[in-house]
């Protein structure tokens, strides 16, 4: 404890992870400081409030300052690139390696990444396992922060972890007791520099993992681990040994894992190929950790989702409005895209921050899917320039649903799923979901 309590350790960000990190650090007493590239007054004030006693530091950062400390653990929105950081010589770990640190080595640890869907997965994992009278502990990138788990850890507990490519980064050795990566499609490539580097930084989930659960129609997602790791497969192909898969019975889809059915495709809580790839994940992850079939469909049955994933609100004059805010990148966008069903047109609501992203999946999946698309937000041209004719491009969202209102009948749906980040107009996607909301809600007044 007097190594760790000596050794000079900085906190980057004075945001929601490093409060959490502040917290730990203080209930273990442990020595920091804390730093934010960010001149926020606001920022300094709460933090401050907090932890009055921490030294802080608020601007831009230099490269001598940073080496003053041995390790620094970064906030995930902190780039590599930031200034003073890519020359440091200190350490730099995640809150993730903080937590790998406090978690018991005995004790389950599950950890789901992917591109898309890993909220969703989380959840429902989380759900499952409460199903099953566990005592389960569900957080990191979806939120509450994975450190304040540690609060409510007992001998039983079961962490399950949502973690995202700017955590993973920065965390060595997780030694997960399973892991998956649900998905991979292009995202954050501004804050990675590549794709590759995004895919490396991805499938350092599998670090050390025990067992592995694996999206058999998706390669990129697919971990190099050691032959007899214990895996458990999915594709929306026939299922086999050890592979949940669709198989018909009676006439019907069912969700199977070998010869074994185990839910009707039907009685999913949410309609889509997307939401079957989801619940056979959790599945996976569940049949790892012992769970009975029965349990698991049980719990699935029940599963209402997460806010701002595809929410459907209250039709206006026969128009279906879905909010998809957390579409925040291309992958997810399309896949909101194919998830709808209609015998009328989609109108998509789409912009904001691109992020460096290849667009040309989505656009061709946008030009057979969507009637028209209305752009909005700081990167509008840049959709605009990829879809030419398809698309009005317009300031603000507002702007954008008061055109959209215009043009969708009885029938239609317009669907809000940005494939951006929300950061250049809102303070977050879930900010931009909840003005979606209430923009259809006066609407619905009027
Ligand atoms: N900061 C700097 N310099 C920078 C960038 C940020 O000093 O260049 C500071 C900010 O001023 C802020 C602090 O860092 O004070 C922390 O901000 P942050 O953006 O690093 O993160 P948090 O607010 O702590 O929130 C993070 C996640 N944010 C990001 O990954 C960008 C949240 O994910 C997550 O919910 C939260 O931790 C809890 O774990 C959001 C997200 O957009 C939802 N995630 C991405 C996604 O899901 O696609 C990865």
């Amino acid at each position: 404890m007097s190594l760790i309590a000596s050794s000079k350790r900085l906190i980057l960000g004075a945001g929601p992870t490093g409060q959490a990190v502040a917290r730990h650090f203080e209930g273990l007493g442990i020595q920091f400081e804390v730093a934010d590239t960010r001149e926020s007054d606001y920022l300094k004030t709460v933090f401050e409030r907090e932890f009055p006693a921490v030294k802080t530091y608020f601007g831009p950062l230099k490269t001598e300052y940073l080496d003053r400390f041995e390790e620094i653990v970064v906030s995930p929105g902190v780039a590599p690139t930031t200034e003073g950081l890519s020359q440091t010589t200190a350490h730099l770990i995640s809150d993730i390696q903080v937590f790998r640190r406090a978690w018991p080595e005995n004790q389950p640890l599950i950890a789901i990444t992917g591109s898309n869907a890993k909220s969703t997965v989380t959840s429902l994992v989380g759900n499952i396992l409460k199903a099953d009278e566990r005592h389960v502990l569900v957080g990191g990138n979806l939120g509450p922060q994975a450190l304040d788990l540690l609060a409510y850890q007992t001998d039983e507990s079961i962490a399950v972890l949502e973690l995202s490519s700017f955590q993973l980064e920065r965390t060595r050795s997780i030694k997960a007791t399973i892991a998956t990566c649900l998905n991979m499609s292009p995202d954050h490539l501004d804050w990675h520099g590549s794709m590759i580097a995004y895919h490396q930084a991805k499938h350092r989930i599998f670090d050390g993992v025990g067992a592995i659960v694996v999206n058999a129609d998706d390669p990129l997602s697919q971990p190099l681990v050691p032959d007899h790791t214990p895996a458990i497969k999915f594709a929306l192909q026939h299922p086999d040994f050890q592979r949940f898969g669709l198989m018909v019975v009676d006439g019907e889809d069912w969700i199977a894992l070998g010869a074994d059915p185990w839910m009707p495709v039907s009685e999913l809580p949410m309609p889509g190929q997307y939401m079957i790839q989801n619940v056979m994940a959790a599945f996976g992850i569940c049949y790892l950790m012992g769970v009975d079939k029965g349990v698991a469909v049980a719990a699935t049955r029940k599963f209402t989702g997460l806010p701002h994933r595809m929410v459907e609100l209250t039709p206006v004059n026969g128009v279906r409005f879905i909010n998809d805010s957390k579409g925040t990148n291309v992958g997810a966008s399309q896949t909101a895209v194919l998830s709808v069903e209609t015998e009328g047109h989609l109108y998509l609501l789409a912009g904001g921050e691109i992020k460096d992203a290849d667009l040309s999946d989505w656009m061709t999946t946008i030009k057979a899917h969507c009637q028209h698309v209305f752009a909005f937000g700081r990167d509008r041209q840049r959709i605009f320039d990829t879809l030419g004719d398809q698309v009005t491009a317009i300031e603000t969202l507002d702007q954008a649903f008061e055109l959209v209102i215009q043009y969708a009948v009885k029938g239609d749906v317009v669907l809000l799923s940005p494939a951006c980040a929300s950061f250049d107009q809102f303070t977050n996607y879930q900010a931009r979901g909840e003005y979606f909301e209430k923009l259809v809600r006066a609407h619905y007044e009027v």
